[in-house]
């Protein structure tokens, strides 16, 4: 009898030895954690939306000003974007000078479609522009809504600026600031979106060498320019392109950001 006590006693002592040492050695792997600086964004939300510790951003040129955000949208966003535009795409247009109306144009071949205010309140749409205007530092409510692009093969948007020449389109919202052009798609040849005025090199453009450089249109990354400088003037330098496809479907999302709410 006494013996079995003993057992016992001793069992129970080493029972509770092992669990006050895995507790040491719990509280001992989070000290270590938080010392190396690995944040605990678990549960929280605006971390989510913000997609934190997954967008990676590169300043590709200063002047145009270019950044890629490598990993903007999750493949979720990526298809759900797609599915919604699909059914109402229609034929691009691009701004009349003399009207500043959207007229028929060879200078850009995709089909399109604008997302409307009320998916604007979709939280995935929500928790995208957020995310865009974090990134970008200009406030919801200056941006365009989404357009949604498709772009099949022999397809493109010859160079272009994003900025309004004329002064139609300046009454709301004042003069474009910025363009976050966003990739839904993946294996595309070609497509690449071509800055003639970016860097001092050479890049393949829709097949073709080109001086300037170009983006690969890689599915959930995203490309952010400003069409303005830092003295607050229209860049010239920010010219770019949409280069042809080769092969597949090229399908992207353009927000512009104005100097002023648009809404
Ligand atoms: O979709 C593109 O690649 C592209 C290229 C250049 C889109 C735009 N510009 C635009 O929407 O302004
Ligand atoms: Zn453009």
């Amino acid at each position: 009898m006494a013996k079995t006590k003993v057992l016992f006693g001793l069992l129970t002592f080493v029972t509770i030895g092992m669990i006050i040492g895995a507790l040491l050695q719990l509280i001992f792997i989070r000290r270590l954690e938080e010392s190396s600086g690995i944040p605990h964004w678990a549960n929280d939300n605006d971390a989510d939306d913000l997609r934190l510790g997954l967008v990676r951003p590169e300043i590709i040129s200063w002047s145009p000003r270019i950044i890629v955000l490598h990993n903007f949208l999750s493949m979720e966003e990526c298809d759900y974007l797609r599915a919604i535009a699909r059914p109402r795409l229609q034929v691009s247009t691009v701004v009349d000078v003399k009207t500043g109306k959207g007229i028929k144009s060879d200078v850009r071949t995709s089909s399109g479609m604008f997302l409307s205010s009320e998916e604007r309140k979709y939280p995935l749409v929500k928790a995208i522009e957020k995310r865009i205007s974090v990134f970008s530092q200009i406030p919801v409510e200056n941006g365009e809504l989404i357009q949604v692009l498709r772009y099949e093969k022999n397809q493109f948007y010859r160079p272009h600026h994003d900025y309004f020449a004329d002064t139609f389109n300046l009454k709301r919202g004042g003069q474009r600031i910025a363009t976050m052009l966003m990739y839904l798609s993946d294996n595309v040849v070609g497509g690449e979106t071509y800055f003639p005025m970016a860097g001092d090199g050479e890049c393949s453009c829709g097949g073709k060498m080109v001086k300037g450089m170009c983006v690969q249109p890689t599915k959930g990354d995203a490309v952010l320019f400003w069409s303005m400088g830092l003295d607050g003037a229209t860049d010239q330098y920010s010219i770019h392109g949409g280069c042809e496809v080769l092969e597949g479907e090229k399908w992207s999302a353009t927000k512009w950001m104005r100097q002023r709410t648009t809404i």
